[in-house]
């Protein structure tokens, strides 16, 4: 078998490189690990920036993000019991995002491929394999019902995530790593109660993060913190909304809708970047390459970034023969990377109960707080980089 480009993984990343590649006419083939329905079970992002959405539509597939996905224009933040909006849209010049879960994401962009008729390979488990990609003849191999495939190529896209074989199958001492682990995780329930609110709650509190956000006027998504030992067979769903519920103000208390959860579980939190995110002719995007804690809403936003980048790259290089577009992917991805990694590291620093550093830490997180709701200058930095960096 022979394509332009082989893509790992149908993760977002994967799945919007292959449409905006079809769309400019280049061939390309997926590879996944596990099925489509697996892929789809994964509950993830909720947040999409701008210039995600204009992705979406740059490949035909947002018209339902557009009918479906809720605009938002602020975010409140809950500190010593308060609720203070940031006017997000105000202070950015009119920019908003879109809360519209990535399991619609990734459903729209496997309609799409599926209705143009476009390979994906599904349910290849660990059998996928890269070769010759610091060479002329770059292939990858996989193994489906016992028999082996081999797929030739000219560039091969490792858009597989933080746990896929492609950041694996570069020799380690080409590879240079940044990592920070954090001492808790976030404890995630999916249950179809209508929010709590009509905008996303971040709340900082001395029993710990808490995040109010959703799916739809009727499915809501929250989160708490908990420390990074924490079992999720140990939080009944009673136990999980007694403890968002001291979380919170008032006010939001007395509006909680509570009801079964549709789904529980637990992400850990960690920052990591990979550089370069290029060699030879293999390319990392998306979390293959980088993870940023959730709280800045960023990791689907980046996977979309990188994307582009590495779309127009090959464009450029089958129109118009230039390899500028190749050599500078990683440079300028990891440029708009480590902005995301930057804000992502401040926010979950500033909204999070810290171990070690106590009383002491929960002061000066809150005198923080009452100077970043008060400071035009400070809401403007936080709502920038929420609503996403310029491309
Ligand atoms: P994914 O989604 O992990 O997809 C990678 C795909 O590759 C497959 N794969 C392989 N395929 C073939 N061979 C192999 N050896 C393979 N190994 C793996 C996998 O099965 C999978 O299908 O990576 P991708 O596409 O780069 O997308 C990244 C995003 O999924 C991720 O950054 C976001 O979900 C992060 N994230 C958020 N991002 C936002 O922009 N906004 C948010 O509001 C937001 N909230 C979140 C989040 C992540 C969370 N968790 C669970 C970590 C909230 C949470 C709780
Ligand atoms: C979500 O809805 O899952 C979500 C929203 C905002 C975040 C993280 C996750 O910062």
């Amino acid at each position: 078998m022979r394509t332009q480009v082989a893509i790992v993984g149908a993760g977002p990343s994967g799945l919007l490189l292959g449409q905006l590649l079809f769309k400019a006419g280049i061939d390309n083939i997926i590879i996944e690990r596990q099925s489509a329905d697996y892929v789809l079970g994964r509950i993830r992002a909720g947040v999409l920036e701008q210039v995600t959405c204009d992705l979406l539509d740059e490949c035909g597939v947002g018209a339902r993000m557009h009918r479906q996905g809720l605009v938002h224009g602020g975010i409140e933040l809950l500190f010593k019991g308060a609720r203070h909006r940031i006017d997000m849209q105000q202070l950015t010049g009119g920019k908003t995002v879109t809360v519209y879960g990535q399991t619609e994401v990734t459903h729209d962009l496997m309609d799409a491929r599926r209705a143009e008729g476009l390979e994906t390979v599904y349910d290849a488990g660990d059998t996928v394999t890269l070769h010759g990609f610091d060479g002329a003849h770059p292939r990858v191999r996989y193994v489906k019902d016992g028999q082996p495939h081999e797929i030739e190529c000219d560039f091969i896209a490792g858009c597989d995530g933080y746990h896929g074989v492609s950041r694996a199958s570069v020799p380690q001492a080409s590879l240079k790593t940044y990592e920070k682990v954090y001492p808790f995780g976030w404890l995630g329930i999916l249950a179809d109660v209508p929010p709590v609110s009509h905008e996303l709650i971040y709340a900082n509190t001395e029993r710990g993060f808490a995040l109010c956000s959703m799916r739809s006027p009727t499915r809501s998504r929250y989160y708490v913190q908990v420390p990074s030992d924490e079992k999720v067979e140990n939080w009944s769903d009673d136990a999980f909304w007694a403890e968002l519920r001291s979380r919170l103000d008032p006010e939001a208390r007395d509006h909680l809708v509570t009801g079964p959860s549709l789904e529980k579980s637990i992400a850990p939190l960690r920052s990591f970047v990979a550089e370069p995110m290029r060699f030879g002719s293999l390319f990392l995007a998306g979390d293959a390459a980088h993870i940023v804690p959730p709280t800045g809403a960023k990791g689907l936003n980046l996977a979309a970034s990188d994307v582009k980048y590495l779309s127009s790259a090959f464009i450029e290089f089958y129109r118009e023969r230039s390899r500028a577009g190749v050599d500078h992917y990683s440079e300028k991805c990891l440029r708009r990377v480590w902005k995301a990694e930057r804000f992502s590291w401040w926010f979950t620093s500033l909204m999070h109960r810290f171990p070690e550093t106590g009383d002491f830490g929960q002061k000066l997180q809150e005198a923080e707080l009452d100077y970043l709701v008060g400071s035009a200058a400070a809401s403007t930095a936080l709502a920038e980089n929420y609503v996403g960096l310029p491309l």
